[in-house]
């Protein structure tokens, strides 16, 4: 097989990436596959970043008015180009964010999807009519873009995150300012490059083809340049997809300046299995969640709660399945769990199971494989960690391949256990019993985001509303009407009468 550094520039090059940006540059880019270097990017200035956001501006005025159902066409041209580049731009990911081939195709899907759902949502964006109190009169809503949305994604869905935020953002008549972390910068500029694939095809014969030709702009380099867009007064909405910390931080800073912000932070997901549940699917759906990625998802399941009458039985199963878990290189045919993400990833997986186990958790799996392979690379066997409580340390986000095991009597104790975390991203529960179901579902159910029954918390499909409650931030993305965070509402009264009658009655006769 040939070397990550040869695979990626061959990719880079049938994707269309210009050489110059990713060679000869003073930020290394390393490949969690064997740790080695694969790109020197050339990051950018502050004033570069500053002058981005001013294009991407100039591009919005132009955009605003362009009808909606013709930026759509944009966007299906963008889905077009998704889907010839499918294999190249998924390989990419699997190089430089380390996931499993097939997870890395599945982001490209999820891509495309979302471009999808944007092309038919282009023809509706619709807004209410509301019955007036005043003769002659009617109101409604109309909804209008933003301006430019700032969008901030993590290592781990490298492209598809862009693609959830870009897809909506742009269909609504805005721009967008994307800064993609900087440990994955290489996927960004390949989904930079088949978008300005779409941009070329859709502006060819438009008199405005120029001024929309900074309708997404790259920011690339270290946080300091992602705190520029989060400070930008021309940033109308900054979407971030991160760690609670990041969020903490954001959050605040772009309140002061009373822009609008979407976020989606850290998830400590559970699954509940109750005495009736399907063991087999259980098993399935919690290996897929708890192991898939390398634990390296926002909706990674990293707690279990599982009935004392199955407890022994399930875990049994679980450990026999993660001792044969396929772990290596995620091109390789067959591997289920590719790499972390770099060594600070490895030392928190090790902090976090040496504080389990000082708390009294009882550790199965955890060690670091392949060393004397790959002594660049950080690949973990999964673990299992009984944990006699639910402790500082299951309560924290660690982001790993680590599944704490509580166990439980009443569903009531599940809940609550399930609920008794800062975050609340996604959560399942796996049973065949309908009240149980219902229960979890309902107002005093599951505190998340996403609730699912008998299917894992990960892997999200994007016709729902995407996000979670508490430190996870609140923000909605994808699908449903997650739209509306794009575009801005403005109520209509019109009057048609010869009157002017004023509302709640009052006179003002002049
Ligand atoms: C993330 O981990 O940042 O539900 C997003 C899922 C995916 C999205 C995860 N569709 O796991």
């Amino acid at each position: 097989m040939s070397k990550p550094s040869e695979l990626t520039r061959s990719l880079l090059q049938q994707l269309g990436v210009d050489p110059a940006l990713y060679t000869g540059g003073n930020l290394a880019v390393h490949s969690p596959i064997d740790g080695s270097v694969i790109g020197q990017l050339h990051t950018q200035t502050v004033a570069q970043v500053q002058q981005s956001i001013d294009q991407a501006h100039a591009a919005y005025l132009a955009w605003r008015d362009v009808p909606a159902p013709q930026r759509g066409e944009l966007v299906r041209l963008l889905g077009e180009e998704l889907r010839a580049e499918k294999q190249a731009l998924g390989q990419l990911v699997a190089l430089e964010a380390g996931k499993i081939l097939t997870e890395g195709l599945g982001e490209v899907q999820e891509m495309i999807d979302i471009c999808d759902f944007a092309v038919g949502l282009s023809r509706q964006l619709y807004g209410l009519t509301i019955a007036s109190e005043r003769p002659g009169h009617r109101m409604m809503e109309t909804w209008h873009p933003l301006g430019v949305v700032g969008v901030i994604t993590a290592f781990n869905f490298p492209v598809a995150v862009w693609a959830w935020n870009a897809a909506l953002a742009l269909v609504a008549g805005n721009a967008v300012v994307w800064k993609p972390s900087e440990k994955t910068p290489l996927t960004a500029l390949a989904t930079q490059a088949l978008f300005a694939r779409a941009l070329k095809r859709f502006g060819a014969d438009r008199s405005d083809g120029a001024a929309l030709a900074h309708l997404n702009q790259l920011v690339l380099g270290d946080r300091t340049l992602g705190e520029v867009v989060v400070d930008s007064p021309k940033v109308a909405l900054v979407s971030a997809t991160g760690s609670t910390r990041m969020g903490r931080e954001v959050g605040p800073r772009v309140a002061q300046r009373f822009g609008r912000v979407l976020l989606e932070l850290g998830g400590n997901n559970a699954v509940i299995v109750t005495p009736s549940a399907d063991l087999d699917l259980a098993l399935r759906g919690i290996a897929f969640a708890a192991a898939g990625t390398a634990g390296q998802r926002c909706t990674t399941t990293r707690r279990l709660i599982v009935h004392h009458s199955v407890k022994q039985q399930l875990l049994e199963r679980l450990k026999a399945a993660y001792a044969k878990l396929p772990i290596g290189s995620p091109l390789q045919e067959g591997v289920l769990v590719g790499p972390l993400i770099d060594k600070a990833s490895f030392e928190a997986f090790e902090k976090a199971l040496a504080s389990a186990r000082a708390e009294g958790g009882q550790v199965f799996g955890g060690e670091r494989v392949d060393a004397d392979k790959a002594p660049g690379a950080y690949y973990v066997r999964p673990a299992i960690v009984e944990m006699p409580a639910q402790s500082e340390t299951v309560r924290h986000e660690t982001f790993a391949p680590i599944l704490y095991v509580l166990g439980y009597d009443s569903l009531e104790e599940a809940i609550a256990l399930q609920n008794d975390v800062p975050q609340g991203l996604s959560s399942a529960i796996f049973t065949t019993d309908l009240r149980e179901a219902e229960r979890f579902l309902s107002a005093s159910g599951s505190d998340c985001g996403i609730a699912n029954v008998n299917i894992g918390t990960s892997g999200a499909e994007i016709g729902g509303a995407f996000g979670g409650e508490k430190e996870t931030g609140g923000g909605r993305e994808s699908g449903s009407d997650a739209w509306k965070a794009y575009m801005r509402r403005a109520t209509n009264t019109v009057n048609y009468s010869r009157e002017l009658p004023l509302a709640q009655g009052v006179k003002f006769d002049i």
